[in-house]
């Protein structure tokens, strides 16, 4: 199978681990690099063995012969290049949040389907062993009909030593977290109708919230709770693990902490522990959401190929950007918000 060449745009935290993801799925070789401080991407490019640096990012989309380019920068700056890209006809893969509002988003992928190339978001939570695994438990019917679900990430990580820009957000936790979070709760439990946010910020050193609790009303009739937090401290800090409880009228399933996966029915308990697997290059504070970008990447791999379809394209990630945003504008007004109102 024929190798893609693809170029990074953005040689910050994220980018090394993106780029172990490339190796580890195989097929794809990154060929250059850029970085609006450019010592860094030089540096990266030596570790990874990358031939070439650009000053310029246009002037790497012209120069180098590509398959896709992979966009690992803050939220702010995924517009310009997704259409920097697309005026060049190269398919893209963009970190998630895709943007900094729906409206960006949603013109975002007007464009890219406008130049007919791929815009795919690397929205890994999805693809964590636990979380398939628990979406396989779900599918089987084992619970009936799931009349409540409740996804939970609250920890109290000190998540801004790596990532230190996310303290300057506005939007902070429902942008950085509550993306992957939500994906989550429409991967597990379907599509919401409403939505009702309460926000809170714990941290007085930071912009933007860091607590946020999201109640949808979902097509099917289930209510599903999704709350996040950095201000919470348990017994044991559980950083960046995501925990899911699903109550069905046949019985109820449950994700808890270090994988165990314990589903009760009228026979009684089944449990069992799905742990991610583990790599070498991952950072062990971040196990089982670096683990997922290993099959978040095969699967984008399949749509780059054009030998089948991604989940988590940007046409599909605008739902999971909806409930986002939506829920900024649920807390600000303290209103539930009717989804499929046009306008949200
Ligand atoms: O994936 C993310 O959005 C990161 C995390 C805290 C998990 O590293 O911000």
């Amino acid at each position: 199978m024929k190798e893609l060449r693809f170029a990074i745009i953005g040689t910050g935290f994220w980018s090394t681990f993106q780029l172990s993801g490339w190796n580890q799925v195989g097929g794809a070789r990154c060929v250059a690099a850029y970085n609006r401080t450019q010592e860094k991407a030089e540096r990266l490019a030596h570790d990874f063995g990358i031939p070439a640096v650009y000053a310029d990012p246009e002037t790497m989309l012209e120069k180098e012969s590509l398959d896709f380019v992979d966009i690992i920068t803050d939220v702010d700056t995924h517009s310009p290049f997704v259409h920097l890209a697309a005026e060049k006809g190269l398919p893209v893969v963009c970190q998630k949040p895709l943007a900094p509002s729906l409206e960006i988003a949603e013109k975002m992928v007007r464009i890219c389907r406008e130049k007919g190339v791929p815009l795919l978001v690397n929205e890994n939570f999805r693809w964590q062993t636990p979380i398939r695994q628990f979406h396989r438990v779900l599918r089987s019917g084992v619970l009936g009909r799931v009349f409540r679900g409740k996804v939970q990430y609250a920890n109290s990580f000190p998540v801004f030593d790596n990532q230190p820009f996310l303290k300057e957000l506005d939007q902070f936790i429902l942008a950085d977290i509550g993306t992957h979070i939500l994906d989550v709760a429409r991967f597990l439990f379907g599509e919401a109708k409403t939505l009702y946010c309460r926000i809170d910020r714990v941290d007085p050193e930071i912009r933007g919230e860091d607590v946020a609790t999201v109640v949808l009303g979902m097509e099917n009739a289930a209510t599903v709770i999704c709350d996040m937090s950095y201000a919470t401290r348990m017994e044991k800090e559980r950083f960046p693990e995501t925990f899911v409880f699903a109550e069905g009228e046949k019985g109820s399933a449950e994700l808890g902490p270090d994988y165990w996966i314990r589903v009760t029915t009228e026979e009684g308990t089944h449990a069992k522990r799905y742990p991610p697997p583990r790599y070498n290059w991952a950072d062990p504070a971040y196990d089982v959401v670096h683990a997922s970008i290993v099959p978040c990447q095969e699967n984008l791999m399949t749509a780059l190929r054009g030998i089948g379809s991604a989940e988590t394209t940007a046409e599909d990630n605008l739902k999971t950007l909806r409930l986002a945003y939506g829920a900024y504008e649920s807390a600000a007004l303290n209103q539930v918000i009717n989804l499929q109102e046009p306008g949200v």
